[in-house]
């Protein structure tokens, strides 16, 4: 066993640590699948993914370098949750975005109505808010628009 002793920092960038860490994972692996597989016939289907990229390596709960059923389902799951998470941020900011350029189209009418119920003071008021309101209507959607094209742009590359 290499890992778990409390092994110095400056030793563990060595590339002969590096390499005594590969063997022990692999040496590991080896092990686990003996022990699942006692029969040599369904063998196959206990070898993990070889090339486990770093995503897949997190769920590797107990480190054997194998993702078993169990620990493939909680991947899965999380996966889902995340898209999900993703989905639903997504939605919210659509919609609040919407809601802000119903505002920006409704607000002219607002003082409208007020003038026309003879609010005069009322409709004052509400253009005197205009510009404030305006500005920070425009910040919410051109960051909006700015972080969706942001996003889109780390999708693509
Ligand atoms: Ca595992």
């Amino acid at each position: 066993m290499v890992s778990g002793y409390g092994v110095p920092a400056e030793v563990k960038r060595t590339s002969i640590y590096k390499l005594a860490e590969a063997l022990e994972s692999i040496h590991n692996r080896i092990n686990n699948i003996r022990k699942e597989c006692p029969s040599h016939r369904n063998e196959e289907q206990c070898v993990g993914d070889i090339d486990m990229t770093e995503e897949m390596q997190k769920y590797d709960l107990n480190g054997d370098g194998v993702l078993d059923e169990q620990e493939r389902r909680i991947m899965l799951e999380d996966m889902r949750r995340k898209m999900e998470d993703e989905d639903a941020q997504r939605d919210s900011i659509r919609k609040m975005a919407w809601f802000a350029l119903i505002g920006l189209l409704l607000y002219p009418f607002g003082i409208f109505l007020a003038d026309a119920f003879a609010m005069g003071t009322a409709a004052q008021l509400i253009a005197d808010i205009a510009p404030t309101y305006f500005a920070s209507i425009a910040v919410l959607v051109s960051a909006f628009f700015g972080a969706s094209a942001i996003a889109g742009k780390k999708k693509d590359s």
